[in-house]
């Protein structure tokens, strides 16, 4: 049998990986392995205590939030105020960001970013939901506060990222910029072993997953690459929880979209917290991730923390075949041409 490497050893293990690493960063990704083993704890027997079902208040962007959001938010947080290795949080439900005050003097340099529990509406029929996160080196004076250009910095400059699946079983899955590993949850030694080193994405797949009920509402080039998904048989999946899905392309190869619709020009998906986190892991295990409008999505400037995109994000071959489509098919932008009449001056 071989012998099992827990997420605390992985982490450390890798610490020395890199130079002048102070283990700053390992504390940080050890405090969020933490958060995450009590978020799944309260996942696993929301049914039981009843804590189902909307809170009856909305998320900064608008959306009805459910008790166990509020429950997975209020636990990063904690986790990451008391870890001392971190300035500042901003999250999916909260419209601001939040400062952290320095523990002991330590001056902090990294800001994490997530989304508690993405896919919050399969809460209640007990499908998988996840945890995303992000994490930045603060660009703002250490001496101070943390500012918002600490958290507007483009996905390119995630310095780790990960998410959390608590699915059939819970998983851990993080890259700090040196491949993709893995870690699956042991519930009876409370621990998440080493279960899935360095992940690669296939370069295709057969799975393509998009909310099909929009189609009508996504662009022309859009609608003829998913014309072309089904004319290939290739399987629709589409849990509505972007981590599962995400999840799933990763294992077995394929692409998920989240196209703009009339209701969400710029794209429903949210950059800092969802987009960007997850296009670091895909691209680190050799997959692509663009948005609608091909630009990859590591490059996007942000304007604000809750910022939406559309996104495209899986295996390499299946993008660069959408980029294609998307190239032939796009309808030219109309400009009105100005016809110079004869005479006039
Ligand atoms: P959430 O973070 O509020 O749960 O919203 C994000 C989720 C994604 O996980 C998922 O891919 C998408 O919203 C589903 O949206 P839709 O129901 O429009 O298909
Ligand atoms: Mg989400």
């Amino acid at each position: 049998m071989s012998r099992i490497v827990t997420l605390d050893e992985f982490i450390i293990k890798r610490q020395n990986d890199f130079q002048y690493a102070t283990g700053e960063l390992t504390g940080l990704l050890r405090d969020i392995g933490v958060a995450a083993k009590i978020i799944n704890r309260e996942v696993n027997k929301a049914g039981l205590l009843n804590i189902l079902g909307a809170a009856k208040s909305e998320n900064a962007s608008g959306d009805t939030v459910q008790k166990l959001d509020l429950y997975a938010n209020d636990k990063l947080i904690d986790c990451l105020k008391n870890s001392g290795e971190c300035c500042g949080i901003a999250s999916e439900e909260n419209e601001h960001f939040i400062p952290i005050k320095e523990i002991e003097g330590k001056k902090a340099k990294y800001v994490v970013v997530f989304d508690p529990l993405d896919g919050s509406s399969n809460i209640d029929v007990n499908v998988s939901v996840g945890t995303i996160f992000g994490i930045f080196r603060r660009k703002s004076d250490l001496s101070k506060p943390c500012e918002m250009k600490d958290f507007l910095q483009k996905g390119s400059e995630l310095v780790a990222s990960g998410y959390v699946l608590y699915g059939t079983s819970t998983l851990l899955v993080y890259t700090t910029g040196r491949g993709v590993n893995g870690f699956t949850l042991d519930p009876t030694i409370g621990e998440f072993c080493l279960s899935h080193p360095d992940i690669k994405i296939p370069n295709r797949g057969n799975y393509y997953s998009v909310n099909q009920g929009y189609y009508l509402k996504f662009d022309i080039e859009m609608r003829r690459y998913i014309d072309h998904c089904c004319d290939e048989n290739l399987r629709l999946r589409y849990i509505g929880s972007m981590v599962s899905d995400v999840h799933r392309i990763l294992f077995q190869g394929g692409i998920f979209l989240y196209p703009n619709t009339r209701k969400f020009p710029q794209g429903k998906l949210r950059l800092l917290y969802e987009c960007n986190p997850l296009a670091f892991i895909v691209e680190q295990a050799g997959g692509k991730a663009m948005s609608c409008q091909l630009e990859r999505i590591l490059d996007l400037p942000l304007g604000d923390l809750h910022q939406r995109m559309s996104i495209a994000i899986g295996s390499p071959d299946m993008l660069d075949e959408m980029k294609e489509f998307v190239e032939r098919y796009k309808v030219p932008e109309y400009k009105e041409e100005v016809v110079e009449k004869e005479g006039a001056s």
